[in-house]
């Protein structure tokens, strides 16, 4: 056998497995319709390989499980606190944290604390839970993200890059004073997982800095940003994961997680900040949403799994067979021709429904469909990532139409195996080949908030 490429392998083995429940295609198309067309609705005991997220469906490694029972549960001042909080000063930089139950949490009272009614919030694309915050706090999302982010085929090496014209057109429009804080997002989740570049949050500090605007961190998958940088970036080829977090995050002023994807953890986040005032703020209002600013919402033992995860995840060796594992699997498709979002990002290859079912329309949920159909053909579940995910425009109830309209299959972290996304690719690629058969879908019910994870579809 010849190796085209060269082969890598998980830095761990496996201790403890969960079985899988295989089921026939009869019987996943009878789910698939009693959960109305939307993945999120399935019962997880009937999918095959659950591709829908990197959320809190990562893999805890024994040192971690280890850590659990070392959980101190005391209402207030556990010891576990202090681990993180230390961990994260030492991995991150920031200098005061607040736990939250997850990022949302983050979002929810960061939003809260720095937007004022009225204000705009400029971001390298939009997240759902992220933009909802900002909005609900009185803000307007602004995407200042550069324009090859929204190609699914440009290839381009930092596809998450802010655009800094159209940051300072902004700025200049509406003035620095009604520009609530900038939120740059590690590995652009919307976008494909596409990297932001260390020149490029550094030119935006500066930028953001010079007119008094803070720059916020979704540091959510900051870790797998700091890989690419390290692979892709002039000057970093020597350096560590560790050194390479810790410059990015020191060009911004606070950073919302979602521990459930770098950190290793099934539940988990924080809001972390270096400055005194914000995160007094921050600290009244933890009290009221989540719980004591020593927990936040989380189990002493769920702080010390996360704090270990952290320790975990930043080593190059365990980053290199997670990013090469996602880009295993689109390496795959892409050469089978199948249309994804080039080049592979850091936590799901990203299907482009669009040019997989050109022959539907967006109105007709081109993402959704094929997401329903690869269950139905294979008992993989993915996830839609366009024109549902993108809802609507919060003055003028249209529906937003983003230009990706995807299907996202994402790698939870040290959960599967190369076989396992062989078994995928061989079932999207068959879908692929029969594509023309595929017919669009209606949508019969929509929930007012974050409508992906609850609406309802049938069969055109
Ligand atoms: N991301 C994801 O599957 C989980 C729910 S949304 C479908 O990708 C970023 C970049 C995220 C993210 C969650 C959150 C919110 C913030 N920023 O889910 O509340 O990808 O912990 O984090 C999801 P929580």
């Amino acid at each position: 056998m010849e190796f085209t490429r060269k082969p890598w392998a998980e830095p761990y083995k496996i201790k403890v497995v969960e079985p899988l429940k295989v089921t026939d295609r009869e019987y996943r198309e009878k789910c698939m319709q009693e959960a109305g067309y939307n993945t999120f609705l399935l019962r997880s005991e009937d999918v095959y390989i659950d591709l829908l997220t990197d959320s809190g469906t990562n893999a805890m490694s024994d040192y971690q499980w280890a850590g659990m029972m070392l959980g101190d549960e005391a209402y207030a001042g556990s010891k576990n606190f202090y681990y993180l909080e230390e961990n994260v000063q030492k991995y991150y930089g920031y200098k005061y944290l607040v736990p939250t139950h997850q990022g949302r949490g983050a979002e929810h009272m960061l939003s809260q604390a720095l937007i004022k009614p009225g204000m705009y919030v400029p971001g390298n694309m939009y997240f759902t839970t992220t933009r909802l915050h900002q909005e609900l706090a009185g803000g307007t999302f602004v995407d200042v993200i550069i324009d090859e982010a929204h190609d699914s085929a440009c290839d381009h090496p930092f596809k998450g890059n802010v655009d800094l014209n159209k940051f300072e057109n902004l700025i200049n429009k509406v003035g620095a004073d009604k520009v609530a804080y900038i939120t740059v997002g590690a590995t652009v989740n919307m976008a494909g997982g596409q990297p932001v570049s260390m020149a490029n949050i550094k030119a935006v500090s500066e930028l953001a800095h010079k007119n008094g605007i803070k720059v916020v961190l979704d540091a959510t998958r900051a870790m797998e940003n700091a890989y690419f940088i390290q692979q892709r970036e002039e000057g970093y080829q020597n350096k560590t994961m560790q050194e390479i977090l810790r410059e990015f995050a020191s060009y911004s002023d606070a950073a919302t997680m979602s521990g459930k994807k770098d950190l290793l953890v099934n539940i988990g986040g924080f809001v972390a900040v270096n400055d005194w005032d914000v995160f007094e703020e921050l600290r009244n209002m933890v009290v009221v949403y989540e719980g004591l600013h020593t927990y936040g919402g989380l189990a002493g033992r769920d702080m010390e799994a996360m704090a270990r995860g952290m320790e975990e995840a930043i080593q190059d060796d365990y980053m290199a067979s997670r990013i090469n594992q996602v880009a295993y699997l689109g390496n795959i498709l892409n050469d089978a021709g199948v249309p994804i979002v080039w080049p592979v990002g850091g936590h799901a290859v990203f299907l482009d429904a669009k040019r997989f079912y050109d022959h539907i329309p967006q109105e007709q949920y081109p993402a959704q469909a094929l997401a329903a159909d690869l269950y139905i053909a294979s008992g993989v579940r993915g996830m839609e990532r366009g024109i549902v995910s993108a809802g609507r425009n919060k003055e003028t109830g249209e529906e937003y139409k983003p230009k990706l309209e995807l299907v996202r299959l994402t790698i939870p972290r040290r959960v599967y195996t190369q076989s396992h996304l062989d078994v995928t690719a061989y079932n999207v690629i068959e879908l692929f080949k029969n594509r023309h058969q595929a017919k669009g879908l209606k949508m019969v019910y929509e929930p007012k908030y974050l409508r992906f994870f609850q609406a309802r579809f049938e069969r055109m």
